[in-house]
């Protein structure tokens, strides 16, 4: 049995969030970026998701991932033990580490994996020792791939974060990829609960603290759809260092994810359009999205609305589709 069926904390039979709308859209006001989705987990009361929509969500991942003896790397292995449900959220777990054998290690992945841009935001706290890295990502594979990382051997006072678009290192030179990756200062440290945003385009990564825009990277920006994932690990490399001696969690409150699919984002999500078309006349049918925390659905304001209402009347026309007189 999965340990997220384990868990019969009360509020995780409260239904989820009958209200849905939104449906031409999601424009994010500090960016003015236009995302059609939005797949919102929350693993706080009030409004908790259900462990069914968790797990039709997310994918507890189980896998090893051996160890190399030339660079003193130990083995992890993903556990679905290490991610489970309690009052304070989803939590991902890293066990202490005796010094033998695998590091025992959590990681999640969105089962949705034709994710084509997006502004990514996930609420946590990372709690332990040092020798982990918490990484909140979006990855196709080893060069499509875009970063927020907590090395927690990082020294003063929990105050770093790395902001990484990969391929960020070179091996025929041994050296790091100019601009592709940074050593950001966290505005509150990583044991204080925070909002780690990854905003996603063609053009660039910006990465956000509580709302804060941090950091932009144009280098590197990956260009295949993707799935979002979550991770807690250490292999005693260079990277995590030595694994904690004891446990080591990252605590999630949300997930809050705005983006377009690879469907979507060419207008060829012929649901998407229908549901939008059908929706128009509907005072939230569109919405926008603040800088920080869980939105709740705010109809557009007329300007607002009106923008969106553009892009999308282009996106649609753009796949060649006949809507009605609805600017
Ligand atoms: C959360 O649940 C309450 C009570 O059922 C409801 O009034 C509220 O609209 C919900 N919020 C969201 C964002 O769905
Ligand atoms: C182990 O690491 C060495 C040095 O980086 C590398 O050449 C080798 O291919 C690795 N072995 C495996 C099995 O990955
Ligand atoms: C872990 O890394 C350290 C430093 O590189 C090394 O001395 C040690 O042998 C490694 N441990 C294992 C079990 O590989
Ligand atoms: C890195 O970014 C800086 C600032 O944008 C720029 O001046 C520099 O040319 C870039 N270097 C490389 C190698 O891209
Ligand atoms: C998302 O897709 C819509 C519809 O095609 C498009 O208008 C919008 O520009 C896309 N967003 C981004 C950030 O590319
Ligand atoms: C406590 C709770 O809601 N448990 C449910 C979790 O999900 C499975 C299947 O999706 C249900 O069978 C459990 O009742």
């Amino acid at each position: 049995m999965h340990p997220l069926l384990l868990v019969s904390l009360p509020f995780l039979v409260l239904p989820a969030p009958a209200h849905t709308a939104c449906e031409c859209g999601h424009l994010i006001t500090s960016t003015n970026d236009f995302f059609t989705h939005r797949l919102l987990t929350r693993f706080t009361p009030p409004n908790t998701s259900t462990n069914s929509t968790l797990l039709a969500t997310w994918e507890p991942q189980t896998w090893l991932v051996p160890g190399n003896l030339t660079q003193l790397t130990v083995s992890r292995r993903n556990e679905a033990a290490n991610v489970f449900l309690s009052a304070g959220g989803l939590t991902l777990r890293q066990r202490g580490w005796d010094g033998k054998g695998p590091v025992s290690a959590a990681e999640l992945h969105s089962i949705r994996d034709n994710f084509l841009f997006g502004s990514f935001r996930m609420r946590g706290v990372v709690r332990g020792g040092e020798g982990a890295v918490a990484g909140f990502f979006v990855y196709y594979d080893d060069s499509e791939e875009s970063d927020v990382e907590i090395v927690t051997r990082d020294a003063d006072g929990g105050r770093w974060v790395h902001y990484t678009n990969h391929p960020a290192y070179d091996p025929n030179t041994d050296t790091l990829t100019p601009n592709a990756t940074f050593k950001d200062l966290l505005a509150k440290p990583w044991w204080e609960m925070q909002e780690h945003r990854l905003d996603w385009t063609a053009e660039t990564t910006k990465f956000w603290q509580d709302g804060v825009l941090k950091r932009t990277i144009s280098k590197n920006v990956p260009s295949h759809p993707g799935k979002v994932m979550i991770n807690l690990w250490a292999n005693n490399g260079s990277w995590s260092g030595q694994p904690s001696s004891i446990d080591v969690t990252l605590e999630i409150e949300y997930v809050d994810l705005y983006f377009n699919t690879s469907e979507s984002n060419e207008g060829r999500d012929e649901a998407w359009n229908r549901a939008c078309e059908t929706a128009k006349g509907k005072k939230d049918a569109h919405c926008e999205v603040g800088a920080e925390g869980v939105s709740e659905n705010r109809a557009a304001a007329r300007s607002g609305g009106a923008r969106i209402m553009k892009r999308v009347w282009t996106a649609v026309l753009g796949a060649g589709l006949v809507i009605g007189r609805w600017l």
